[in-house]
């Protein structure tokens, strides 16, 4: 898969995309993530890219030219399945979205600051809108960040059976049960017995009570949904 993203910004996305899993998944070439910074398609010469919104208010709004310019030049060479802008008021990424996309090949995507991009942009360009949740950041680089990631993981063969995704929180509507490692007995707190029994079929049976006790606990929500 290839993701493109343009920012102003574009230091903010590369040490989280550098390292751990995103490092293995982009060494593998299974990922390949292109930051382009936007004033590199600014309208003069002090690398101007947003200006004061139309109506009055406080806050810059990021100009249509050097957006439009730079989604037209990197589409000349890539065909992009989504042009996906990060925005609050996007809809809220959960597991299944990001599922969806890591089948995509060619993502771009648009890192907003300031008071967000000129609407026309959204409206002509955009395919799919994102938010990372009910809060506001700063900019979307991180949001960006964090939608790469939660994609780059779940590309085929990026993830091998230690780091499976397949018993991650969310990719069965459940959360994930809790875990253990050595010592089995630490301060006196020991692990659960029937971790330390050998035997699969109650590990997993363990294993799903558990999920299913944590979700009823503390996200009944997720199991209503469906
Ligand atoms: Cl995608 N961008 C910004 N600026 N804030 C956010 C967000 C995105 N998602 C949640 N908050």
């Amino acid at each position: 898969m290839r993701i493109d993203i343009i920012s102003v910004l574009p230091e903010l996305l590369e040490s989280p995309l550098e390292h751990s899993i995103m490092k293995r998944a982009r060494d593998k070439g299974l990922l390949e993530v292109h930051t382009h910074a936007l004033r590199k398609w600014a309208v003069n010469k002090y690398g101007q890219v947003d200006d004061y919104q139309f109506g009055g208010g406080a806050g810059m709004v990021m100009m249509p030219e050097p957006l439009v310019s730079a989604i037209e030049e990197l589409s000349a060479t890539v065909t992009y399945d989504e042009v996906i802008y990060l925005t609050p008021d996007g809809q809220q990424l959960n597991q299944g979205i990001a599922n969806q996309l890591s089948l995509k090949k060619n993502l771009l995507m648009i890192c907003g600051h300031y008071k967000g991009i000129d609407e026309r942009v959204r409206e002509h360009f955009v395919t799919k809108e994102i938010s990372i949740g009910d809060y506001v950041l700063s900019g979307g680089e991180l949001a960006a960040a964090v939608l790469v990631d939660a994609i780059g993981r779940i590309l085929p063969g990026v993830l091998n059976d230690e780091t499976s995704a397949l018993f991650d929180s969310f990719q069965d509507d459940l959360l994930a049960p809790p875990v253990y490692t050595r010592p089995a007995e630490y301060r006196g707190w020991k692990v659960p017995e029937v971790l330390l029994s050998g035997d699969p079929k109650k590990v997993d049976e363990w294993r799903h009570d558990q999920s299913l006790k944590r979700t009823k606990e503390r996200r009944p929500d997720l199991l209503d949904e469906d």
